[in-house]
């Protein structure tokens, strides 16, 4: 949830609505303007938000999914039943999709808002599962993102526990607040904060895809899966990508459930995530209005010998080095 403020004003389909709560108080739910209540079971708890000190017991409240808002009608606390409440209206985005474009922003902008958390590259304090990381998921990704500009961000080990759980691998509440754009490059098997969103989480906490090897007839496959549907949006043979010369990369932003954006970006090695950084700072970031889907492929290719990954077919010079003309994007939703 975004956030909570006093609302006195009127808005979208319930014309009347200040009136309505002060003269009724009305001990009802109503969802949009005509849809039926739906029934709590089966419903998920997925973060509780508590009120501001004076908004006292929520009598009755108004949802506009269309908006993205819900308005709960409220007392004052002690006050007189007969005395004026107030209506508080509230972000109802929690654990729903953002825009790339609109972390790219967030990039370019800069600010305390704006916070990098780098894998580290020793094994302390790293989650079950999780090691060391390469330097390239830090300088060369992380290190490329920085470059467009932004400045006064601020910036974090993994394995920091004034910063991470090391229990969980959650960035911290305390100190991640709501709006916050917290930017991870690597993937699970480096990162304690990404093996916590792609792998560990639960609820609107996930990322909205991850990552899996499977084997199929004895072949194993690099894949990236979309969690809602568990449909595959990317695969590739694992050998496609050893020699560091091809690769995938999986980007993909998210409010968690504290409402903070999460940006990660993941290759499948360590090459994969520098082109994924590479291809937001030459596309995204250069025109973020038309990048507006929350998770993307790309590829990338430096042989001289064609790739082919879906409907994309990608050539390189051979050079051993990531270039521009050598990456694509392959998918996005
Ligand atoms: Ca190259």
């Amino acid at each position: 949830m975004k956030s909570v403020d006093v609302m006195a004003r009127q808005k979208g389909c319930f014309p009347s609505l200040m009136t309505q709560f002060r003269a009724a108080l009305i001990m009802s739910i109503v969802l949009g303007c005509h849809a039926a209540v739906p029934a709590v079971n089966g419903q998920v708890r997925v973060v509780a938000l508590p009120l501001n000190p004076g908004y006292g017991v929520p009598y009755s409240a108004v949802i506009d999914i269309v908006s993205g808002f819900a308005y709960f009608g409220t007392f004052r606390s002690g006050a007189a039943l007969d005395e004026v409440g107030q209506v508080v209206k509230i972000g109802t985005d929690a654990g729903t999709a953002i825009g790339l474009g609109q972390v790219a922003s967030a990039i370019v902008s800069g600010g305390t808002n704006l916070a990098y958390i780098y894998p580290a590259t020793a094994m302390g304090s790293k989650l079950p599962g999780v090691v060391a990381a390469d330097p390239s998921d830090i300088f060369a990704a992380a290190g490329a993102l920085q470059a467009v500009g932004g400045t006064g961000y601020r910036q974090a080990w993994d394995n920091n526990p004034n910063w991470v759980s090391l229990t969980t691998g959650r960035p911290l509440g305390n100190v991640y607040t709501s709006g916050n754009y917290i930017i991870l490059t690597g993937g699970p098997g480096v990162h304690n904060c990404i093996k916590y969103y792609m792998d560990l989480a639960t609820g609107a906490d996930q990322s909205p895809a991850y990552f899996r090897a499977v084997n199929l007839g004895g072949v194993v496959y690099y894949q990236f899966i979309l969690r809602s549907s568990g449909s595959v949006i990317a695969s590739v043979p694992a050998t496609d990508v050893t020699g560091l010369r091809r690769d995938l990369c999986l980007i993909q932003c998210f409010r968690d459930t504290d409402s903070r954006v999460a940006l990660i970006i993941t290759g499948l090695t360590l090459k994969g995530t520098e082109a994924g950084a590479f291809w937001v700072v030459r596309n995204v970031i250069k025109n973020p209005s038309s990048f507006m889907g929350s998770i993307y492929v790309i590829g990338w290719n430096d042989l001289s010998t064609a790739w082919s990954n879906a409907s994309v077919t990608l050539t390189g010079n051979n050079d051993g080095f990531v270039d521009d003309n050598e990456i694509q994007m392959i998918s996005y939703s």
